[in-house]
């Protein structure tokens, strides 16, 4: 076993902080990650939250400041279990990496995205307790790690809009898996925002504030903003580039792995492909020949509205090289961008092109 309660063959960019994947063929025909294969995203130390003394305050913009323990969200809130697809920002972005340099930490392939079935209390909920204010517009979560990525080191947190903050999919979650919630997951709670970015999915939660204004905490304001590719990312600042929010269609090939040997004949080509926000994946074409032609995959239906879709595509592969391209469409009619190149930016993120991968099939 590897550390923090993960499988040994996690790929780990870093362990200090802790950011880890799993190879893509252990999400491969998994519609729910076990705790033990699910991505870990880390910017600081992984904090230890002792569950007895812990509280979150809820303040800002609203008519009543509260105060709450584990128990008075236990026991004050109704229970709610919910299938959601966390997909960090930066998955994939090995593959702008290939396109031009991105300086940092050994990038993430396409397994900074996993599932699991989450239990808490809706965050809606908590904020009609408190009561919003005339101006409510953002609700910004804090918590106590704290990441070296910037000089003076800055706190991790992040906001929603109040129109996602107050839609009943989005957890305070004490659960993950019908276990309680891991210490590297955010123990003993965190936010789940499903269909946005793993971002802003904030762990270790210990303050909600209500404000007028997005959170000016710096992977908010400065951090999972997209620049422009002429942009020096040292000199970018707070309000610079699009702000992440929603996540955007991706796919990726789970198995067979790229690279790897293929026995000739009858295959079966898996993946995952996810839309983000409120939309399903409508369709995914798969192609053995580079992009010359193609054949509609399998795609099962989504667990829910928050998750991703795995599909297959069962083919006759010929000796050679073989040269697998996937592209997901979704519900509101949009196709992935085809080329990383086009979505190259500083800081390496949404990489949402067509899939890629070379098999090699043995005679
Ligand atoms: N919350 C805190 N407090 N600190 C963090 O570093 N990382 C975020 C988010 N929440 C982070 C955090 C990022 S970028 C992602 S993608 C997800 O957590 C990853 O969640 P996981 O580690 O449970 O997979
Ligand atoms: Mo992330």
């Amino acid at each position: 076993m590897g550390t923090w309660g993960k499988r040994g063959d996690m790929l780990v960019h870093e362990h200090d902080p802790y950011n880890a994947e799993p190879p893509l063929g252990a999400l491969a025909g998994e519609p729910v990650t076990s705790a033990d294969t699910f991505y870990s995203r880390n910017h600081g130390p992984v904090p230890e939250v002792d569950p007895a003394t812990w509280r979150l305050r809820v303040d800002g913009l609203v008519e009543r400041e509260l105060e709450l323990t584990l128990e008075d969200l236990r026991a004050g809130f109704a229970e709610r279990t919910l299938p959601a697809t966390l997909q960090c920002a930066g998955n994939r972005r090995a593959g702008l990496v290939a396109v031009r340099d991105i300086p940092g930490e050994d990038p993430w392939r396409g397994g900074a995205t996993s599932t699991a079935t989450w239990t808490g209390v809706a965050l809606a909920d908590v904020l009609a307790a408190a009561g919003l204010r005339e101006g409510a517009e953002h609700v910004c979560f804090s918590a106590p790690d704290v990441s070296q990525v910037a000089d003076p080191p800055q706190p991790y947190g992040g906001s929603v809009p109040v129109a996602k903050a107050t839609s009943p999919e989005v957890l305070l979650a004490w659960g993950m898996n019908g276990e309680p919630l891991p210490r590297v997951h955010g123990a003993p709670v965190r936010v789940v925002v499903p269909g946005w970015i793993g971002a802003r999915s904030v762990k270790w939660l210990t303050g909600i504030t209500v404000t007028a204004e997005p959170s000016d905490n710096y992977f908010q304001a400065t951090a999972y903003r997209v620049l422009p590719p002429e942009a020096d990312p040292r000199a970018a600042g707070p309000g610079d580039g699009i702000s992440l929010g929603p996540a955007a269609l991706s796919c990726e090939l789970l198995d067979p792995a790229d690279g790897s040997p293929v026995p000739c004949g009858r295959a079966v080509l898996t993946g995952y492909a996810y839309a983000g926000q409120d939309r399903a994946v409508a369709r995914v074409d798969v192609s053995t020949d580079g992009g010359a032609t193609w054949a509609q995959a399998e795609v099962d239906a989504p667990d829910g509205p928050w998750t991703w879709q795995h599909w297959r595509l069962r083919t006759d592969l010929a000796p050679g090289d073989v040269d697998v391209v996937a592209r997901a469409w979704d519900s509101t009619g949009a196709l992935q961008p085809e080329h990383a190149a086009d979505l190259w930016n500083p800081k390496g993120y949404g990489n949402t092109s067509w899939a890629r991968a070379r098999l090699a099939v043995a005679p």
